[in-house]
């Protein structure tokens, strides 16, 4: 029987996205200019030549990167996959490349970051994950996305591809042990057949990688939902969604937007309740060390994980509810029956919770934590309409999220509107 290549990733739900290069250096600002977003694009969005930016090489020397700090803090924060950016759009690797000088070699700092991320994964045992920015290479003269440096019409996109592109994505996977998936990007106008090529590399390397659906032309293994976008609806199929911490995926000096570790839990449940993966961003500084913010919001929501993840890893994607729920998300899991309900905003009394159009019995209705609640569920013919009631306790468990695990008589099934 063929193995379910995409089972760890369904299961993961969960993931750290680490966008880290030159770009750190700089953090947004460049000749007292200041990029409110998206710093890992400051040489593009401020115009800096490519003979300026490459400099940043020259100072790239990140004294406090400890690749087990980042695998650790991964697993303490409950995230279950790591992708790194091996190449961004700026075309400079992270990683020991033999088909160009443009990487981490050729710094002070000199040593493979690739390699030491890779290595603590598989000794922490976390999924490790490349990114590689296919299409968009501002560093080769036939790269796609420098129109300051190179004239489009000379550039030739298939001398890029089968010079840079391909080669590199085959070092990744070749050189780097397991690769648990290679997370494409902005695929742009990539002709199709250049797609399938890159897609056919990957899988004569690793045929256990997984693709994301940003290699383009549905050719990936899963789909890649817009940045920071949750899906109105729920998907049966398996997918992402990439989100930032603050409004910037590179690093910044001066984004402190941060999310609460509560509008991180509430991403998440609405993520994973639509069967979907979160991929949560950190952008590390120019010294490798994470944001203490970063940190502590994700350390914050790590300790409600480790309560209350039960709710979470393993579950499946749930037919959708009629009605949203003023009080939150729900989540599924299909194995045990259970139907988790995630009250984000807690009942004023009597601390009683309706949830409209569950068709299914209900067995048993507690805390996560195991005290008993009582609960009714009833149909009214006249408005066809299914309600369960549920009295919570007095005093609120948990004000960021508190789990309450319904058990259910059969596979959950919902009244349609
Ligand atoms: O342009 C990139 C951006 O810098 C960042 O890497 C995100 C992550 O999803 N992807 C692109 C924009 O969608």
């Amino acid at each position: 029987m063929p193995t379910d290549k995409l089972k760890w990733f369904r299961d993961a739900k969960y993931g750290l996205f680490i966008h880290w290069g030159l770009y750190a250096i700089p953090g947004g600002e460049w000749d007292g200019k200041f990029l409110p977003r998206g710093t890992e694009w400051i040489m593009k969005r401020l115009a800096i030549p490519l003979r300026d930016y490459r400099l940043l090489a020259e100072q790239f020397c990140p004294d406090a990167f400890d690749p087990y700090f980042y695998v650790r803090r991964a697993k303490q924060w409950g995230m279950k996959y790591l992708v790194f950016t091996a190449k961004h759009h700026d075309g400079f690797a992270m990683f020991d490349t033999k088909v160009s000088d443009y990487s981490v070699m050729h710094t002070p700092y000199g040593r493979d970051i690739v390699r030491q991320l890779a290595d603590a994964c598989a000794a922490e045992g976390l999924t490790f994950c490349v990114y590689y920015s296919q299409m968009q290479d501002w560093e080769h003269p036939d790269g796609n996305g420098n129109t300051l440096d190179y004239d489009p019409e000379k550039q030739d996109f298939s001398r890029y591809f089968y010079e840079k592109a391909l080669p590199q994505v085959r070092e990744l996977l070749t050189n780097y042990g397991r690769i648990g998936m290679i997370w494409f990007d902005t695929p742009y106008d990539m002709p199709i057949a250049l797609c399938r090529e890159l897609a056919d590399a990957v899988r004569a390397c690793q045929p256990d990688c997984l693709i994301n659906g940003r290699i383009g032309y549905g050719l990936g293994d899963f789909r890649e939902a817009a940045d920071n976008s949750v899906p109105l609806l729920s998907r049966p199929d398996p997918w992402e969604s990439p989100m930032t911490l603050n409004r910037t995926w590179g690093y910044s000096r001066r984004d402190d937007n941060f999310k609460s570790p509560s509008v991180v839990l509430e991403n998440l449940t609405r993520v994973v309740g639509k069967g979907g993966n979160l991929l949560l961003n950190v952008g590390p500084d120019r010294h490798g060390r994470i944001p203490e913010r970063s940190d502590e919001v994700l350390c914050e929501a790590g300790r409600w994980l480790e309560k209350n993840g039960e709710s979470i890893y393993g579950t499946s994607p749930a037919p959708d509810f009629p009605y949203l729920n003023p009080w939150g998300e729900t989540t599924y899991n299909a194995q045990t029956l259970t139907l988790y309900l995630h009250v984000k905003q807690y009942p004023p009394a009597p601390y009683r919770l309706r949830l409209l159009g569950l068709e299914t019995p209900v067995t048993d209705v507690r805390l996560l934590t195991g005290e008993p609640l009582v609960y009714q569920q009833s149909y009214d013919p006249a408005r066809d309409e299914r309600r369960l009631y549920v009295t919570l306790p007095e005093k609120c468990p948990d004000a960021d999220d508190t789990v309450v695990a319904v058990s259910l008589a059969g596979e959950i099934s919902t009244q349609k509107l």
